[in-house]
């Protein structure tokens, strides 16, 4: 028998089997058989080169077309496997196709990264540029370099946790930073100004929990410097920011503060969402809510990171994020945003 007469044997062969299969497991087998990598076509295919040049060419092409129609008829099967199944299902009442099909289940983002989203926004369309920082931080950049040193009472409001205290040097001990702040020096060691950027991160602190204190939160950095920034950018930034986000009617306070990294410094607050300024849990009975730290860039810090005091200036902030849902929304407890319910977390 010549090649050619073999591949016409084959085609019967294999149509002629075909057409008696009956399910899907069956039409595999004849699959692998018929068109697997060691199936009579594929050696035929394999071994053309070994025929003498005259009988190549139509071997070749008898061959090819006789792959193509196995393939053809091999998904054909199929098809009418997956009809005839479809239809013995319909027939024995086995399926139901008015029924609605299941759920999907779909993820949203974390209430919080929703905000950071919407804060990065309203800062970006005002010019400052987003950047992030690494969570495990030198003492040298969380303390030392904002006007910290060992021993500074204001090391006492920011206890945090150590990764290695043992370490000989101040400046070699590392821990998980206390907040966005030791991105100012970071930053601006590489970048000179003018600059204005805006650093949201998780930042970690050794306290009690309560209403509005959590022992890991997100914070929010901002930090502006260039010739003639003053207080009045600072308040304008921000009260922009407010209006923006919490809407014209809201009230906000300035008052001073002290912070070692700028001078002066001030915190501002929001009037309280769930009481409306009366005074309730969630602001201590105060009718406001504490949601950030800031101030004019003290001059010894732009000195650490070779900036003049003399020709630039420049404000900071810090916002605590997890605060400005809370005030929006009114929610009385930051501890629902990490208590994983889902009850809560659907709503936003
Ligand atoms: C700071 O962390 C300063 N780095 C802020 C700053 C930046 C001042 C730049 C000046 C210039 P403070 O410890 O006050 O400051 O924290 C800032 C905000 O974080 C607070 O206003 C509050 O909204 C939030 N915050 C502080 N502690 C917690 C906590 N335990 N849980 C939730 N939010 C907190």
């Amino acid at each position: 028998m010549d090649a050619l007469e073999q591949l016409v044997e084959l085609r019967v062969r294999a149509l002629g089997e075909l057409a008696n299969i009956d399910d899907v497991r069956k039409l595999e087998f004849w699959r692998i058989c018929y068109l697997g990598k060691k199936s009579q076509l594929s050696v035929a295919l394999r071994s053309l080169g070994e025929l003498p040049l005259d009988d190549r060419k139509n071997v070749g092409a008898g061959t090819n077309r006789l792959r193509v129609e196995l393939e053809s008829s091999l998904e054909q099967k199929k098809q009418a496997l997956h009809e005839a199944k479809l239809l013995s299902f319909i027939q024995n009442d086995d399926l139901d196709v008015s029924l609605p099909g299941y759920p999907f289940p779909v993820g949203r983002l974390h209430p919080v990264t929703q905000i950071i989203y919407e804060i990065n926004d309203i800062f970006t369309s005002m010019g400052f540029q987003v950047v992030e920082g690494p969570e495990v931080e030198w003492d040298y950049y969380n303390f030392e370099a904002l006007n910290i040193p060992k021993e500074h009472p204001a090391r006492d409001s920011m206890a945090t946790l150590w990764i290695d205290r043992e370490k000989d040097s101040v400046q070699r001990q590392m821990l998980l930073r206390t907040h966005t702040s030791p991105m100012q020096i970071r930053f601006m060691e590489r970048v000179k100004p003018p600059l204005r950027i805006v650093v949201p991160g998780k930042v970690y602190r050794y306290e009690a929990t309560d209403a509005t204190h959590i022992s890991m939160f997100h914070q929010i950095e901002g930090l502006a410097v260039d010739r003639g920034i003053n207080m009045a950018d600072l308040k304008g930034t921000l009260y922009e920011f407010a209006r923006r986000f919490f809407g014209e009617n809201r009230k906000v306070r300035f008052r001073c503060d002290y912070f070692p990294f700028v001078e002066p410094g001030v915190e501002m607050a929001i009037d309280c969402a769930v009481c409306k300024g009366k005074g309730c849990r969630l602001c201590g009975s105060s009718g406001w809510i504490e949601i950030l730290g800031a101030g004019m860039v003290h001059p010894e810090v732009l000195k650490r990171v070779d900036i003049d005091p003399e020709i630039y200036t420049g404000f900071a902030f810090g916002m605590g994020i997890e605060r400005i849902p809370m005030l929006r929304y009114g929610i009385s407890d930051i501890r629902l945003f990490y208590g994983s319910d889902l009850r809560f977390l659907r709503q936003f």
